[in-house]
């Protein structure tokens, strides 16, 4: 697709219009399409087309978000060509209008045979011999089902293993999670699975849980009733921007201040403010300066990994001045005294640790604790990420972060919540995990375990930690199958299926991915099945309020490529027929209940049967009453959807919770919400050893323009352009004395491995401090990062230390790459 169109096809008033969840980032922005065949347009009159806008006149402002990028032109299975547009939705409560610059090119990314989308896999691909090659549907998952009988016959689930999504949106959804779910862990029955983006099959949010509050608790509208934000390990602005934009910065502008005293009858509303956990100055924080002033704003720039230490000072001082509320503390929760005491740590000691200053520390407590005039406390939201999920013992940072929010009340009330601010959509429902521990399943590919491998909508070879060892392990036991394949000349499915269980008896391990891409993991795969993503398919997810949207099929997977559910039923069936043919029935009945024809069947087959009667157990966000959910109800509920658990059906409409445990009760047997006590243990010891031999602590995450492994964006201009390989921010002074500028190569590297970036100067970065992205195509972080993970076996991926070294310059970047600055100062 050319890079910049002059003009943008308007659709015709006859437009066809479905609803689509953008499947990008938890937010989950609802955008509509509109198709309409590709030789019409619709007019600039406002009854002339289907947006119903006047374009005959210069527009008022943010009366649609409208780009080239919104917009292109698909083929369908049947050849007929049809335009297509994705615009976001201005009544969608979730982003008003908004759209951002991933969900924005959502148009671009869809298939097409010269677009973005060009190299998405259409036909499953066999590594024959020593090529790919195209084959049909039955002859790959014969030989898939094949090998996974002769595993299961032969030496039982263990030797089969996964790594797959267990989220919402594009690789995941309701009914993708629940498929994939039951495949693996019902009918296959193997524990070996791990989560796409951690070892282990556990959660991101054990202690939370644990202690009875679930962490996606609150409404995105809590962020406009706030008196006071936290945005702890989190860059809202890049990773969750539209819920930063529409929620939380009008509450900084003072715009939801009406909304506030209609709803709580109080005047005593001071001045929102802002207060970022975080080592490094992020984009946020400088957007949060510019729009509500520095006095508002503040930023505690701990010393990396140190969280638990943070929480705890600020935890026993709020305690000793008093500033927690001791009814509910009596009344509705357990283990504070313990907590209290295990928790102990003064502010001296915090300031220590933390490196913040008592004064900043003070500040912190009372704009958010310290009762208001009226006596009533403050409403303080916290919000978390990836800075403590993956940060120094994600167990303990999040006992810690708890303990303080229950002492102080600031969850269940509204204004308040502490919840993680999310990755992907949710849209979980699944089978139990048929384990009764958690295995590090990256170590155990690496120890030479498991005889199939498969990466289901997941690509650890650029995101897992450890990254390279496992990569290395992974083509050296790849390589020994792909060499026995190359000599089966000829030979039949059974036959091939035989050779390839004896190469995996001599250290071999046989790869499939599941994927819209060939990816990376095509360099160790033999076979990559061809899955479709949302707009191909009919598919269900909830963002991080719980609220729970259709997104509607409008378009035709290319080739023959099909929602992973469907791959799932396939696979199942497949084996089921196998052993119809043995007549094992034992076995036919396990692989039995995927005759599904399309996702709407298998939405039915989980979602909506968990907590039924009789139904087998499931674990689903849905809870019990998921089967008041229906595609028909949810598409009339459009893109605002219903916020989870659902209430009732009722006059028509799916009634929603905004807030869970506003009636005091939480998750535990007892109802009570429980302290957990945390103590600050430093770094790990695998960690500590990496800080003390190297010079930069290499901090990793997120950027705005790319989303993930840039899985679609390796394939776009827009982003190549401007990212053509992963950047490390380095302070300019640091710079100096690597004797590198803006956009030379450097090699980044440690014990655990090494890998390449473009050096990006900010001076906002601290002297000794770096930030990488992670998963990139090209320069993989995760190369660097340790193998140590806590007692749930969840990594530190942001605690990685290591050298820099100058590699050279390329011409080419330093003539083309943009190194401005990307913090915003308006002033
Ligand atoms: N160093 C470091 N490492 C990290 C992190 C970090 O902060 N630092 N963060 C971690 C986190 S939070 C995450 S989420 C992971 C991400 O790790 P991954 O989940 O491995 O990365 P993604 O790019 O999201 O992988 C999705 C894959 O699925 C494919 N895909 C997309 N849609 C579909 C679909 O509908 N069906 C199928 N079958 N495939 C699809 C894409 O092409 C892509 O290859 O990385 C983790 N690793
Ligand atoms: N643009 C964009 N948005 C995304 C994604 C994407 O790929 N691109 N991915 C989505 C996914 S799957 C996820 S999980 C989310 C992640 O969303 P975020 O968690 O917001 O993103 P990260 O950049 O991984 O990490 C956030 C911050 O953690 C800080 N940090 C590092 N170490 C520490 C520490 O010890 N303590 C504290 N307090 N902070 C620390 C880093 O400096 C960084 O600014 O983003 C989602 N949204
Ligand atoms: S904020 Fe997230 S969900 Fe919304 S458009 Fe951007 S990427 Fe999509
Ligand atoms: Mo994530």
């Amino acid at each position: 697709m050319a890079k910049t169109k002059d003009r943008i096809a308007l659709p015709p008033k006859d437009a066809a219009r479905t609803n689509l969840t953008c499947h990008f980032c938890i937010v989950g922005c609802g955008y509509h399409v509109y198709k309409w065949p590709e030789q019409r347009e619709g007019g600039r009159a406002p009854e002339q087309n289907a947006l119903g806008l006047d374009f005959r006149k210069q527009l008022p402002p943010f009366a649609v978000t409208l780009t080239p990028a919104m917009t292109n032109v698909i083929t369908q299975r049947d050849g007929s060509r049809h335009n297509i547009m994705i615009v976001p939705d201005r009544e969608c409560v979730v982003n008003s209008g908004l759209s951002s610059t991933r969900g924005g090119r959502m148009a671009s990314y869809m298939y097409t045979p010269d677009g973005d989308g060009k190299a998405r896999l259409k036909q499953p691909r066999l590594y024959a011999a020593d090529q790919w090659v195209d084959v049909p549907w039955e002859k790959a998952l014969a030989l898939y089902a094949g090998l996974l009988k002769k595993v299961l016959d032969s030496d039982g689930p263990e030797g089969i293993v996964f790594s797959c999504f267990d989220h919402g949106g594009a690789g995941g959804g309701f009914e993708n999670t629940w498929a994939s779910g039951k495949l693996m862990f019902s009918a296959l029955q193997t524990p070996m699975v791990r989560i796409h983006n951690r070892p282990a099959y556990n959660s991101e949010c054990h202690a939370t849980r644990e202690m009875g509050i679930g962490e996606l608790n609150n409404a995105y509208e809590d962020a406009e009733l706030a008196d006071v934000l936290w945005s702890i390990g989190n860059n809202p602005y890049e990773s969750q921007t539209n819920y930063f934009l529409n929620h939380w910065v009008p509450n900084l502008y003072g715009q939801t201040t009406a909304k506030k005293k209609e709803r709580f009858l109080e005047e005593d509303l001071p001045d929102t403010r802002i207060v970022f956990v975080d080592p490094r100055d992020t984009p946020s924080i400088s957007i949060a300066r510019q729009i509500a002033g520095k006095d508002r704003v503040l930023h505690l720039a701990i010393e990396p990994g140190t969280d638990t230490a943070l929480f705890n000072g600020l935890f026993t001082y709020v305690v000793e001045q008093g500033w927690i509320d001791q009814a509910f503390i009596k009344e509705h929760t357990a283990g504070f005294d313990e907590a209290v005491k295990t928790n102990r740590l003064s502010l001296e000691e915090c300031s220590k640790i933390t490196g913040v200053s008592i004064d900043d520390l003070k500040k912190a407590a009372q704009w958010s604790y310290k009762p208001k005039q009226s006596g009533q406390l403050p409403r303080t939201m916290h919000a978390y990420e990836k800075g403590i999920i993956w940060g120094n013992d994600n167990y303990m940072i999040q006992s810690a972060l708890l303990d303080l929010v229950i002492a102080t009340h600031n969850v269940g009330r509204r204004g308040t919540g502490c919840v993680r601010m999310g990755g992907h959509q949710e849209g979980y429902a699944r089978p139990p995990y048929p384990g009764d521990k958690k295995i590090y399943i990256d170590q155990e590919l690496i120890k030479g375990n498991g005889r199939i491998m498969t990466w289901w909508g997941s690509n650890n070879f650029q995101t897992s930690n450890n990254a390279q060892a496992l990569r290395e392990a992974v083509l050296k036991r790849s390589a020994i199958v792909k060499n026995a394949m190359l000599k089966a000349r000829g030979a039949s499915t059974e036959e091939l299926v035989d050779i390839i269980y004896d190469a995996t008896t001599k250290g071999g391990l046989f790869v499939a991915s599941i994927n819209l891409y060939p990816t990376k993991l095509a360099e160790a795969a033999h076979l990559l099945l061809p899955a479709a993503h949302p707009g191909e398919t009919n598919l269900t997810s909830m963002n991080g309020e719980r609220r729970i949207r259709l997104s509607e099929k409008f378009m035709d997977p290319p080739g023959e490529a099909m929602a992973d559910c469907l791959i799932a039923a396939r696979i199942a069936n497949t084996l089921k027929t196998l052993y119809e043919k043995e007549g094992n029935a034992a076995m036919v009945e396990r692989f039995s209940g995927f005759d599904w024809k399309t996702e709407e069947d298998a939405f039915n087959d989980g979602f909506r049967r968990a907590g039924q009667q009789g139904a087998p157990a499931i674990d689903s966000q849905g809870g019990n009453t998921g089967h008041l959910v229906t595609y028909e109800r949810l598409k009339a509920a459009g893109n605002n959807g219903v916020q989870l658990p659902v209430k009732a059906y009722a006059d028509g409409h799916l009634q929603g919770t905004e807030m869970l445990y506003t009636d005091g009760k939480f998750d535990t047997d007892d109802g009570k919400a429980h302290f957990k006590p945390a103590q600050w243990n430093g770094l790990p010891e695998i960690v500590e050893a990496q800080r003390k031999k190297f010079k930069f602590w290499l901090n990793n995450g997120r950027n705005n323009e790319i989303w993930q492994t840039a899985y679609h964006d390796q394939y776009s201009s827009f982003a190549q352009d401007r990212y053509p390989m992963a950047y490390i921010e380095i302070n300019p002074d640091d710079c100096k004395e690597l004797a590198v500028e803006a956009s030379d190569i450097v090699e980044v590297y440690n014990d655990f491995g090494s890998t390449y970036a473009m050096v990006y100067p900010v001076p906002e970065i601290k002297r000794g401090q770096t930030f990488m992205m992670f998963g990139y195509v090209n320069g993989i972080q995760g190369d660097v990062t340790t193998d140590w993970t806590d007692r749930n076996i969840i990594p530190y991926y942001k605690g990685a230390w290591g050298n820099i070294r100058k590699v050279g310059s390329v011409e080419e970047f330093k003539n083309t790459v943009s190194f401005k600055s990307r913090r915003f100062t308006l002033a």
